[in-house]
């Protein structure tokens, strides 16, 4: 729990200094929620969260130094400096994700277990997600095809009493979330998110309930995040006194204290694992540091582009080169070789490629552009996608 805070403390800091770039939610204060839950569970089990996940990867046992590569995007990053922030992956630890869409990371969850099933494997998925996720729609189709298929997935609820500025008294008709899937068929219970052995102890037998029994079941676990949604919150919507009264109960000191009563550690021993956490943590700032940028001619690496009516459809794009792709001299001929690809996995004929802001799109009801037409005022088509770029 240390080395989670120190990290996302440090994160915090680098993203002040433009080292890290995108978005940046920290979940500072939710330790305890986040390792209650992997400390139960098994080395096959799968894990999958929101855009809230660095302390759950280096719960996992991703090595924080590739954690801190990712958001500074460079290339030791769990996902080679392309996922950022929000989308830290470590298939080898079974962590599937990072997933910036809420609920998202729900259907997907569902899928990991019924895999698993499907194989035989002894492996549990924990889905994560917040209060705001059990809103979504996603949300009911999971719950109901994981009670329906009775699939070894346990579901963890990170109650912090918001989604975004939205309190959950504001986002949700039914407050207590752990009564939100039962009528699904999967119960629910609620705990304190901020007593890591509380969550462990609950934890652990809803990840035997879904191993032994192929029951699924929700946790529904109170904590709070100390920074705001993300690095750019103004947090309007709370009081200073709320944050402080949480800080108060800290997860992390209430834990070294109860150690200490217990006689389990002493204070040199807890002063260890802070300055042990400390220097893992700079070691990991000096490594992503150190670590080269992706280069240029890997920009279409990993890149998916699947619809069935051809390449166009991401952003407009046809074969040739655009604005963007002549920082180098392979560029264009990268993207033509990635259009074509796109064109044979589509069936579309190879060459000579349709460009839909050109030769018109009956799909979408835009007419072919005449040459030389001048396109009248209020007209409503589509601007040829070469307008649209410069
Ligand atoms: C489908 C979808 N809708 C809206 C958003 C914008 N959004 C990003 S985070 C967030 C709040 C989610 O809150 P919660 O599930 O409680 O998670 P928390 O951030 O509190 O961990 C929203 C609405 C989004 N990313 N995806
Ligand atoms: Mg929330």
């Amino acid at each position: 729990m240390s080395l989670i805070r120190r990290f996302e403390e440090e994160a915090g800091r680098q993203y002040q200094r433009a080292k890290a770039g995108g978005f940046l939610h920290l979940a500072i204060g939710e330790e305890a929620t986040i390792l209650g839950t992997t400390s139960v569970m098994r080395e096959q089990d799968y894990l999958i969260g929101t855009y809230r996940t660095h302390g759950h990867a280096i719960a996992r046992g991703t090595d924080p130094k590739n954690v801190m590569a990712e958001l500074f995007g460079r290339v030791d990053g769990t996902s080679g400096g392309r996922g950022g922030s929000m989308h830290i992956f470590d298939r080898d630890r079974r962590f599937m994700g990072g997933y910036g869409i809420v609920g998202g990371n729900l259907p997907i969850a569902a899928g990991l277990a019924l895999s698993s099933q499907y194989k035989g494997e002894d492996a549990v998925t924990v889905c994560v997600f917040g209060d705001g996720a059990s809103n979504t729609g996603n949300f009911g189709e999971t719950m109901n095809l994981a009670a329906l298929w009775k699939l070894p997935i346990f579901f963890l609820v990170e109650n912090n009493l918001y989604g975004m500025g939205t309190s959950v008294e504001r986002h949700s008709a039914q407050t207590d979330l752990s009564e939100k899937a039962e009528g699904y068929g999967i119960p629910g219970d609620r705990i304190d998110g901020m007593d890591v052995l509380a969550v462990r102890e609950a934890v652990a037998e809803g990840i035997r309930l879904a191993r032994e029994e192929q029951r699924p079941t929700l946790i529904e676990a109170f904590t709070y995040r100390y920074r705001g949604h993300s690095a750019a919150d103004p947090e309007v919507y709370r009081e200073r006194e709320e944050v402080e009264e949480w800080q108060r109960k800290d997860p992390i000191e209430a834990f070294a204290r109860r150690c200490l009563e217990a006689g389990v550690l002493g204070e040199r021993e807890l002063q260890e694992v802070r300055e042990k956490a400390e220097e893992e943590v700079l070691a990991a700032v000096e490594f992503a540091d150190a670590s080269p940028e992706p280069a240029l001619d890997t920009l279409y690496e990993n890149l998916y582009v699947l619809d069935s009516a051809a390449w166009y459809a991401v952003d407009e794009r046809s074969p040739e080169p655009h604005r963007g792709e002549r920082e180098e001299e392979s560029m264009p001929e990268a993207a033509r070789e990635l259009a074509e690809a796109g064109a044979a996995y589509a069936g579309q004929p190879a060459a000579p490629r349709p460009n839909p802001a050109r030769d018109g799109d009956a799909e979408l009801g835009v007419e072919p552009e005449v040459a030389g037409e001048v396109e009248e005022e209020g007209q409503d088509t589509e601007k040829p996608a070469e307008e649209v770029e410069d």
